[in-house]
């Protein structure tokens, strides 16, 4: 497998300027005809071979200006064509054929329940034709696409219509680009499709076309995403002063696709469950998610496509912008505080692990096999925080002007991350090559605070590490902006300076730092507020400092870190603890009842914001508990999770039934007030379930039976499922009759069986892959057992008799045979190998290297970390 390297860039001997495609579908082959009009770059004087990345093309012929060129002028071998003798300027015309019927990687140009589409991010437009597929090749495409006119009445391509014209039974459409784009960002879709259409009026006052496509069933589906994309564009224009550029945006709804979805010029090809949205079936998180998705792809436009990347090494140039605009987004629709926290929990949950395991990578790689395998949390979500922290240096007012001179300096261009970070410093005038580390290094810093109190005052002082990581071993310090007040015991954050602020950034960009704050005294320290840096903070609080923090901290954030902290210290002792289940179901009620007397002041307050509350009152998962200890015994970390979980339930049982009382609502709503409200009635739920509470069943079933909305409706199957009460199996087939029809449904049914927890559960999900509505070829089907089985089921997919290992491997070589991106994806649920203890590594690793004998290119690479 060949590596490739970030020094190694060198820029392409040959420009392509224009790309005129023709696209002729017929069922079984598409043949697929091309000119590319080449112009040697300036600084290639000498050279005249180029080559082309082809995958998988059956080659019918090539000809250079006409002529055709005989085998001896070019060779097609190992995916690759190499044209010698090219002229400086010239056009090179080939005529290919694909098969894509039989296209299962979903890469390329596939059929999806009667529909082509296409996938070309990151190295897809190879399997379509013969071209330099690379980011910083950009061309002016013209695509032509014929088909069938009855069954697919719809031809759509990148850009406006200029043609089209029918012929017999089929007919045609030639769609031009006006803007010069790398090939990743093409489309096509052929098709019959319901289409939901509106207007948009843009800030220079140009009208807009706005199409969103789906099947005709799921027409009704559609009105959250248009109401997204239209709130999504009048915000860029009045935060980044960003106008969107062609005449018509269109997204199409696609049942099968590898990601949420994608930013194609003019033309987003979206996951059906990042666009569909129905109160009925789509849950309150669902629809959190479509606006956040259609955002964020919208975003694209300018923070990817106008600027794009110079190579994949620079991928979180777009996506790490591109996600912190998305939040920011959200933030602004909804809850910001609240927004925070799930991005935080998010991050620290998951990209945390990946960072500090066997796939840890820098936000800008060095080096990749398969670039399928890098779009991963720490380009986006790890990329976006250190985004965010340059906005937090610079001031809002700062960013806008550096992102001004990025968009107009780089318009047009495929740049670097060095040149986002060049303009942050030209109009900032501050030195940013030192905070440039968080860029090249990988894993996540370790900082830990120590306060100390004296005749000079209060004192804090920071120690940062960052520990080694696969290929890199030392670490130098990087720069941390710690943002920080100081609590006096009412809660109130003290004066901190001459200034008179009572909210400070203290710069951390050594080893080892102090602070001093003259004159103050009897604090509690609230550090990190808004979670300023993408660091785990240590420090070791005093008595009753975190339930003052909880109690009382202004920052939402702080809030929340301070009952993670309570929480884990909880159930860390209960994992650690002596003795069998008995015991620890003694030691959780102990445990509870500490708790119980803070938890109670968060539910009297949950009235002014259910959704915080929320977030204050759910444990942290039993997954994020296992990776807080090596080795990592999951059996006994499931029980001290359990345990804990019941005897809140049990403690602060009272206060569940009344929240689930409470908060019932008698009509539906959809803002974020109603949304909050029915998470925590949720919550509370299964609070009310685990603490084996005698109404838990009724509610539950009551509310499953007569829904308002799918939040309550799975929120309610969910709590029967997982904590197994009687009603479960009725409810289970009840909802799958409900729901056989809808797909993205019939998801959340899977996942919920795949995740519920419990060691015996591994024949569960053996039994789901039997059921008839299961396909190994649909991705989220897939992702639905297969990723919440790995992902969310600690205690089953790591069952003692390796029982849970034996069904992953099967799973991950299935998976594998159709569509070796999904199977590397899913595979990352192994990355934790390294810290489980002794008897469970040897049995995951005898799996996964029985698996990595036949594994694709994508799954070879993840695993060959994982082993190492
Ligand atoms: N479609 C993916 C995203 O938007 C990759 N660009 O993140
Ligand atoms: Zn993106």
């Amino acid at each position: 497998v060949k590596t490739t390297r970030l020094d190694e860039y060198r820029s392409p001997a040959y420009r392509v300027d224009e790309v005129r495609l023709d696209v002729d579908i017929h069922d079984g082959v598409t043949t697929v005809s091309s000119e590319l009009v080449l112009q040697r770059h300036a600084d290639a004087a000498g050279v005249s071979s180029m080559t082309f990345n082809g995958e998988g093309l059956s080659l019918r012929s090539l000809a250079l200006d006409g002529v055709v060129l005989n085998e001896a002028s070019y060779r097609y071998e190992a995916g690759l064509l190499t044209v010698d003798g090219l002229p400086e300027r010239c056009t090179l015309s080939s005529v290919v054929d694909i098969e894509p019927e039989k296209n299962t990687a979903l890469e390329g140009l596939y059929l999806s329940k009667g529909m082509y589409c296409t996938q070309c991010e990151a190295e897809g437009f190879r399997h379509i034709t013969f071209f330099p597929d690379r980011p910083d090749v950009l061309s002016r495409f013209t695509t032509t696409v014929r088909a069938d006119r009855a069954r697919f009445p719809l031809l759509l391509s990148n850009g406006n219509p200029v043609a089209s014209g029918e012929d017999g039974e089929r007919h045609w459409v030639t769609w031009e680009d006006p803007f010069p784009k790398p090939c990743y960002l093409f489309a096509l879709v052929a098709g019959d499709l319901a289409c939901l259409e509106d207007t948009f009026n843009t800030m220079s006052g140009r009208e807009v076309a706005l199409r969103l496509y789906a099947e005709h069933r799921d027409l009704d589906k559609l009105d959250h995403a248009m109401e997204s994309l239209k709130q999504a564009m009048r915000w860029d224009e009045q935060t980044y002063g960003r106008e969107y550029d062609l005449d018509i945006y269109m997204i199409v709804a696609v049942s099968h696709f590898n990601m949420g979805a994608m930013e194609n010029k003019g033309l987003n090809i979206f996951n059906t469950s990042c666009v569909l949205a129905h109160p009925a079936t789509t849950t309150d998180a669902g629809f959190q998610r479509v606006e956040s998705v259609v955002a964020h792809e919208y975003f694209h436009n300018w923070s990817g496509n106008r600027v794009t990347c110079r190579d994949w090494f620079q991928l979180s140039l777009k996506e790490g912008f591109t996600v912190f605009r998305d939040q920011e987004f959200s933030a602004d629709m909804n809850s910001a505080a609240v927004k925070r926290v799930e991005d935080v929990d998010f991050l620290v949950n998951h990209q945390f692990p990946e960072d500090q395991g066997p796939m840890a990578h820098p936000v800008r790689p060095s080096e990749y096999q398969k670039i399928d395998n890098f779009y991963t949390l720490t380009i986006y979500e790890k990329g976006a925080e250190i985004v965010r922290m340059q906005y937090h240096l610079l001031g809002a007012e700062g960013f806008r002007k550096a992102t001004d001179l990025y968009f107009e300096r780089f318009d047009g261009q495929a740049v670097t991350c060095d040149d986002f970070v060049a303009c942050m410093e030209e109009v900032s005038g501050l030195d940013l090559s030192k905070f440039k580390r968080w860029y090249s290094q990988a894993g996540t810093p370790v900082l830990s605070v120590t306060a100390t109190q004296d005749e000079h005052g209060y004192s804090l002082n920071f120690r940062q590490q960052t520990p080694p990581t696969p290929g890199q071993a030392e670490k130098l310090p990087v720069v941390i902006p710690v943002r920080i007040a100081l609590l006096d015991r009412d809660g109130e954050p003290v004066i901190l300076d001459e200034q008179g602020r009572r909210e400070v950034v203290l710069i951390v960009d050594q080893q080892e730092q102090g602070f001093v704050f003259p004159g103050v005294s009897g604090v509690t320290p609230s550090l990190l507020r808004g979670f300023s840096a993408p660091v785990v903070l240590q420090h070791d609080y005093q008595d009753g400092q975190l339930e003052h923090l909880l109690a009382h901290d202004s920052d939402g954030y702080c809030r929340w870190a301070a009952s993670r902290e309570l929480y884990f210290a909880a159930l860390d002792r209960l994992v650690k603890g002596e003795g069998g289940t008995a015991n620890v179901a003694q030691a959780a009620e102990q445990e509870a009842n500490q708790l119980a007397a803070v938890l109670d002041q968060v539910i009297a307050r949950a009235g002014e914001d259910a959704a915080q509350a929320a977030l204050l009152l759910a444990l942290p998962s039993e997954v994020a508990l296992g990776d807080r200890h090596v080795p990592l015994d999951p059996g006994r970390v499931h029980v001290a999770h359990r345990s804990l979980r019941r005897a809140l339930g049990h403690a602060l049982q009272s206060q569940w039934l009344e929240l689930s009382e409470s908060l019932l609502a008698t009509e539906l709503q959809m803002d974020g007030v109603a949304m909050g409200r029915r998470q925590l009635r949720n919550l509370a739920l299964e609070y009310l379930a685990a603490g084996d509470h005698p109404e838990a069943e009724r509610i539950a079933v009551e509310l499953f039976e007569l829904p308002l909305c799918m939040s309550e409706e799975l929120g309610a199957l969910r709590t029967l499922v997982h904590y197994q009460l009687p009603g479960a199996a009725q409810a289970l087939a009840q909802f799958e009759k409900r729901w056989k029809d809808e797909a993205l449904v019939m998801d959340q049914w899977f996942s919920v069986q795949a995740s519920a927890g419990g060691t015996d559960q591994v024949e569960r999900v053996r039994g789901l892959l039997q059921h008839p509505a299961f396909d190994w070829a649909t991705p989220n089907r897939v992702r639905s057992v297969v990723g919440a089985f790995a992902g969310s089921n600690p205690a089953a997919f790591h069952a003692e008799d390796g029982s849970g290992y034996r069904l992953f491997a099967e799973m991950l070589a299935k998976v594998d045979a159709l569509n070796p991106q999904i199977a590397a994806r899913i595979a990352n649920a192994a990355a934790r190998l390294p810290r489980l203890k002794a008897e469970l590594q040897g049995k995951l690793r005898a799996e996964l290297e029985s698996v990595k004998k036949g594994a694709s290119a994508n799954l070879s690479e993840v695993l060959g970390r994982v082993l190492s």
